[in-house]
């Protein structure tokens, strides 16, 4: 493990370019549940039940609930020293891109400026009719809130399956996942797409791909190097230039 790490830390040292892709596993060690697996959210609600524009239209207070309560747990948690080493690292760099599939804001609030949340964040809602975002949204919303300009229902500004990602933002992570020198792919089951192309995407432009993950993922076998660690044990060490 110690000299995957060294070659992991001189591949990132020596990388003009460097992108990373994290998912659910980097805010774990925050306290923040994973979707998947057993200790993961999907294990006690079923997402078809609550992450669906079909399951808002049918039951919007349920699906507002289970976002509220999401809120309530995440006002709790900090962000961790993978967060805080991944913040420090981008003052560093000239090209660097943080691509997210967490809508939990634990990167802003850990410092990173340049965040590509594609999956949206928690604490932003929309307007079901007029588009209007309002964003830290902070209090209690309520089971059923309701558009300031229009009265229409507001819905959690997150992507849920079978909608589409913000088609810049989507653009903006093809593009730093095209022109990397390295990757690196930290707590995500990379099964969800098209975050999960993203890693391919780089490894066909010649990048060289690293994950950190203490579970083996359908990406694994295609990795360069694979560290089996968690987020907090692995990331300040190979970032830490
Ligand atoms: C640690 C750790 C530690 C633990 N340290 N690691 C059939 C086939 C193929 C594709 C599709 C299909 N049917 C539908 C689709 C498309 C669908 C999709 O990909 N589905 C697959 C599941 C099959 N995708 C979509 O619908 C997307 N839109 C789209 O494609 O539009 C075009 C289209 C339209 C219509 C039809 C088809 C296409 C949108 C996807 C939106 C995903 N949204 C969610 C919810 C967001 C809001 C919310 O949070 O409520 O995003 S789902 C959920 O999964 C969330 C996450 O961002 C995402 C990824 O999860 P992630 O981050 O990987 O978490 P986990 O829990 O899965 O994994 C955690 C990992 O961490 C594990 O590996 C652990 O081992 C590890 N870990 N502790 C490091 N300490
Ligand atoms: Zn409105």
């Amino acid at each position: 493990m110690n000299m995957l790490i060294e070659k992991a830390k001189e591949i990132i040292a020596s990388s003009e370019k460097v992108t990373v892709l994290t998912g659910a596993g980097i805010s774990a060690e925050s306290g923040v549940p994973t979707f998947r697996g057993k200790d993961g959210l999907w294990h006690n609600y079923r997402a078809t039940d609550l992450a669906t524009p079909e399951a808002f239209e049918r039951d919007p207070s349920l699906v507002w609930e289970f976002y509220n309560w999401r809120r309530s747990l995440l006002s709790s948690v900090t962000p961790n020293n993978a967060h805080e080493a991944l913040a420090r690292f981008e003052k560093t760099r000239v090209v660097f891109t943080l691509i997210t599939q967490n809508i939990d804001g634990l990167h802003g609030r850990a410092g990173s400026k340049n965040v590509l949340e594609i999956h949206g964040n928690i604490w932003k809602m929309r307007c079901t009719s007029c588009g209007t975002v309002i964003i830290d949204y902070r209090g209690d919303v309520g089971s059923l809130p309701r558009c300031d300009a229009c009265g229409a229902l507001m819905r959690p500004d997150v992507v849920w399956f079978g909608e589409s990602l913000n088609a810049e933002v989507l653009t903006e992570a093809f593009n730093a996942s095209r022109e990397c020198s390295s990757m690196i792919v930290v707590g995500t089951s990379a099964v969800v797409q098209p975050a999960a192309f993203f890693p391919y995407e780089a490894k066909h432009s010649q990048a060289f791909l690293i994950e950190i993950n203490p579970e083996a993922t359908p990406l694994s076998g295609d990795a360069d190097i694979s560290l089996r660690g968690t987020a907090t044990e692995c990331v300040p060490l190979i970032f830490e230039q």
